[in-house]
């Protein structure tokens, strides 16, 4: 069965991006989407947008002991969660490793891994219980491939990719589905922004003559993944922009 009309999405980082773009596509797919992000003014402003099919509810994924309360926090109207996705996560400096900030690598880790895996705790019982529901979790290409300045922020998509395809492990005779969704090159987020400190000129550049994907590209690629009938699970999806490839390897050369 189709999750997709009429059931609950709970999108995390919904303030903006991707999880913003999600839960528009996802009202106008028919869904009641429940919008966690940690800044509230954005969140009504999407509510007011939205109208009813959007419950904002503020939440910071790093914070434990508010993400166990999940779902008997929520309404009760909203709890039988069909769809999670744990989009919430960004990337922070793009310093070789021996200059990163380890601040910087410690909030990677507390919020691409640890609020993901406690989001997905939190929430998978009950869609194991009614024998229904999809994870769709925000990995990267970043987790497949290398690059210099990725090392903790591609560390974290790696697990994201990893633990996706091992909760696929344990869900087998369920009709619990799991997803990861790695893009590429997107623009029109905040992520090289927040990656760069607010240094909008540098954010830009990394776009600079490019066509990226865009927000509604991911919305649209949960929009498939979770339309599919429920005996189709995709476990993985590597999504890049048309002007986009992976490079070759690298070699220092003695000259
Ligand atoms: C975003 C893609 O290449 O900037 O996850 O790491 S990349």
């Amino acid at each position: 069965m189709s999750l997709r009309r009429g059931g609950i999405i709970f999108v995390t980082g919904a303030s903006a991006g991707f999880g913003a773009a999600i839960a528009r596509r996802s009202v106008a797919d028919g869904m009641r989407v429940i919008a966690a992000a940690r800044r509230s003014d954005r969140l009504a402003a999407l509510a007011a947008e939205l109208g009813p099919a959007l419950l904002p509810v503020t939440l910071d994924v790093t914070d434990a002991a508010t993400v166990a309360l999940l779902p008997d926090s929520l309404p009760e109207a909203w709890r039988d969660v069909d769809v999670l996705v744990n989009n919430a996560g960004l990337a922070l400096g793009l310093d070789p490793g021996h200059r990163a900030r380890l601040s910087d690598w410690d909030m990677m880790v507390a919020t691409n891994i640890t609020g993901l895996i406690h989001m997905t705790r939190a929430l998978l019982p009950l869609m194991v219980a009614r024998d229904r529901g999809h994870v769709v979790n925000l990995g990267s290409i970043a987790g497949e491939y290398p690059y210099p300045g990725g090392h903790v922020y591609g560390g974290t998509k790696a697990f994201v990719r990893q633990f996706s395809l091992n909760l696929r492990a344990d869900l087998v005779g369920t009709g619990v589905r799991v997803t990861d969704i790695e893009p590429g090159l997107v623009g029109g987020s905040e992520f090289s922004a927040v990656r760069f400190g607010g240094d909008t000129a540098r954010a830009a550049s990394v776009y600079a003559g490019t066509t990226p994907l865009t927000p509604e590209d991911i919305a649209e690629t949960v929009a498939w993944v979770i339309g599919l009938p429920g005996h189709v699970n995709i476990n993985r999806v590597e999504m890049m922009p048309t002007c986009q490839a992976s490079g070759p390897l690298a070699i220092k050369r003695a000259m």
